[in-house]
C-alpha cells in the first residue's frame, strides 16, 4: 500500500483501484495510504467466489493483519469489508471501529460471529490481526498489538445474500468512511498462530 500509479494501488498482490483521491504518506514502514474520512476508499479486483470475500471458501482459514493510524475514532469507520453493514442477510465479514471499540463480524450460512477489541487510539499506530478458522469449531481471534482479545459471541443465523467484493475504507452502502492511514496489510489464506502474529507485529519495527 506504498504507492499509486494513477488510480491503481501498486506493490500489492491483488490489484486495487482507489476512489476519492486517497494519498500516499509516510507510514509505519515506508509509505502508507491515507484515507480522508469523506470519500476515499479502495476496491479490490477479487472474484466474489473466493476466500478473500466469502469465508465459506476459506478451507484453511483466513488471517488479515495491518497497521492503522486513526485520525478520528468518534465515527463508524470501516477498515475493510466484503458486505453492506446494514444488510443483515449477507455472507461475509467486516472490520470496523467506533468510539466504543474495534469490531470484527463474520457471517456464514449458519452463524453470525462478532468479536470486540478495546478502543482504538487516534494519533497512534496500532497493529490489528483478525483470524478466522473454518474448521468446524470456527475459532475467531482478534489481536491488538499482538495481544489477543477473546471477546467473541456467536448467534444462529440464516443467510440470503452473497458478498459484494473486497473494499478498504468504506462500507458498500457508501458510508462509514475511514479517517486513518493504513499500512502493511497482509491477507493469509490460513490460520496464523499467536506466535506468528507476534512475529508479524515485531517485524514492523525492524
Ligand atoms: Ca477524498
Ligand atoms: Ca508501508
Amino acid at each position: 500500500m506504498d504507492s499509486l500509479t494513477g488510480a491503481t494501488l501498486t506493490g500489492t498482490s491483488v490489484s486495487g483501484t482507489v476512489f476519492g483521491n486517497p494519498s500516499i504518506v509516510t507510514g509505519f514502514h515506508g509509505n502508507a495510504l491515507t484515507f480522508d474520512g469523506v470519500d476515499d476508499y479502495v476496491e479490490f479486483n477479487i472474484s466474489p467466489a473466493t476466500c478473500l470475500t466469502d469465508i465459506r471458501m476459506c478451507t484453511e482459514g483466513l488471517t488479515i493483519s495491518l497497521w492503522i493510524f486513526p485520525f478520528d475514532t468518534s465515527q463508524y469507520s470501516v477498515i475493510f469489508t466484503t458486505i453492506s453493514a446494514g444488510d443483515t442477510n449477507y455472507v461475509g465479514f467486516h472490520l470496523l471501529y467506533t468510539s466504543s471499540g474495534l469490531f470484527i463480524r463474520y457471517r456464514t450460512d449458519s452463524h453470525h460471529w462478532q468479536c470486540q477489541s478495546n478502543q482504538m487510539h487516534a494519533g497512534k499506530w496500532s497493529h490489528i490481526t483478525v483470524v478466522w478458522s473454518n474448521n468446524g469449531a470456527s475459532i475467531i481471534d482478534i489481536y491488538h498489538n499482538a495481544v489477543v482479545r477473546p471477546a467473541c459471541t456467536s448467534v444462529p443465523h440464516s443467510t440470503v445474500n452473497v458478498p459484494e467484493g473486497f473494499r478498504i475504507g468504506a462500507d458498500y452502502s457508501g458510508s462509514m468512511h475511514l479517517d486513518a492511514s493504513l499500512d502493511e496489510m497482509y491477507l493469509f489464506q490460513n490460520v496464523l498462530s499467536a506466535d506468528q502474529v507476534h512475529r508479524l507485529y515485531r517485524s514492523g519495527f525492524v
